[in-house]
């Protein structure tokens, strides 16, 4: 919908069909919104399993340990395979990387040009799944450069700032699907009762600064100097600079990062010493980070290791990790002058 001065008007309650319908900005082509669309129902089905997880038997682990050595949850493969098969059926993706597959999958048959890659995390935050606490989807989506097999790997390992979409859906109280195509974020809820997304967060704006941290602080005896630094400071009580500041942590990425867009403040997963298996922290740039920093990005926060900013990392594998600082901008900007010893 646009207003006379030729403005698109943002409705609360308007359905995201017809949201991304009037939506005429030339980042989203026909072909985008289909794939949107898709994203969206194939998250219907995971909110509704999940809804129901414990009465269907879909609670609890298979026998599978996963390509980054973690336990597989029931859940976490019928969400991979509900994924794939709904955006492999618009035949416009022509691969897909996922959390839960070692090796990308790839669609000869849809691979033509124009056609889209898409990253993915079908079950975030798994962990909680059996304690009926938050999960969420995230997804990340690119163009195809290249044609042919040949051009494959190089078409997938592609730097963030190349997405074209990006979001996620947090299955919480509600289920919320929040996305961007570089023009803003906007975040929806879903109306049980008549099966739609409804617009509820327009233009999302993360606060430039916000008053609590999101980390694993179990992990404090683990991490480099300058990060356990960067948490004793905001943990010491100063009026002045308004510590200290509060500690939230759900332990479900999605979830963290929804509550820090909307209230401000930070979200880190830091690199740990020892050179265990985090030593570049936990999350996966491809289909966590990455997607998570073009949404904050677009709501007018920042996304960084601490040193680099995360949409302009080259990945080098399709299951990369990554240190991640992610939130309001000044409370990033505040991590990062730590990073440099400026602090
Ligand atoms: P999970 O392993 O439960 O899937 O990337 C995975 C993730 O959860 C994130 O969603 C979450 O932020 C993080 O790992 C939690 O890890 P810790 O349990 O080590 O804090």
């Amino acid at each position: 919908m646009t207003s006379d001065s030729g403005q698109w008007l943002l409705k609360v309650g308007t359905p995201l069909t017809r949201h991304l319908l009037e939506d005429r900005s030339e980042r989203l082509d026909r072909d985008l919104r289909t794939l949107l669309l898709q994203v969206g129902f194939a998250a219907k089905l995971i909110s509704r399993e999940v809804n129901r997880a414990a009465l269907v038997g879909k609670l609890g682990y298979t026998d599978e340990v996963n390509v980054q050595g973690e336990q597989v949850k029931q859940l976490d493969v019928w969400a991979n395979d509900v994924f794939v098969t709904a955006l492999k059926d618009t035949h416009l993706v022509c691969s897909m990387v996922s959390e839960e597959m070692e090796e990308p999958l790839h669609f000869d048959r849809n691979c033509v040009t124009g056609s889209f890659i898409v990253c993915f995390d079908p079950v975030d935050g798994s962990s909680n799944l059996d304690g009926n606490g938050p999960v969420g989807t995230i997804f990340s989506i690119r163009r195809r450069q290249g044609q042919g097999r040949d051009h494959l790997a190089a078409d997938t390992l592609r730097k963030g700032a190349e997405q074209v979409a990006a979001g996620y859906l947090m299955y919480g109280p509600s289920t919320v699907l929040v996305y961007t195509v570089g023009r803003g974020v906007h975040g929806f809820t879903f109306d049980q009762m008549l099966g739609e997304y409804l617009l509820s967060h327009p233009t999302m704006r993360i606060p430039q600064r916000g008053r609590t941290y999101s980390v694993n602080q179990g992990n404090y005896h683990r991490w480099h100097p300058e990060t356990q630094r960067v948490i004793d400071y905001l943990s010491t009580p100063d009026k002045a600079t308004g510590r200290p500041y509060s500690l939230r942590y759900v332990g479900a990425m999605v979830a963290d990062m929804h509550r820090t867009l909307l209230d401000g403040g930070l979200f880190m997963y830091p690199a740990e010493v020892g050179g265990g298996t985090k030593s570049q922290g936990k999350l996966r740039l491809m289909y966590e980070a990455a997607p998570m920093a073009y949404v904050v990005e677009q709501a007018g926060g920042r996304a960084s290791t601490g040193v680099e900013r995360i949409l302009d990392i080259q990945p080098s594998s399709y299951h990369q990790r990554v240190p991640l600082v992610i939130g309001s901008d000044q409370d990033v900007a505040l991590v990062e002058e730590f990073f440099r010893g400026q602090r």
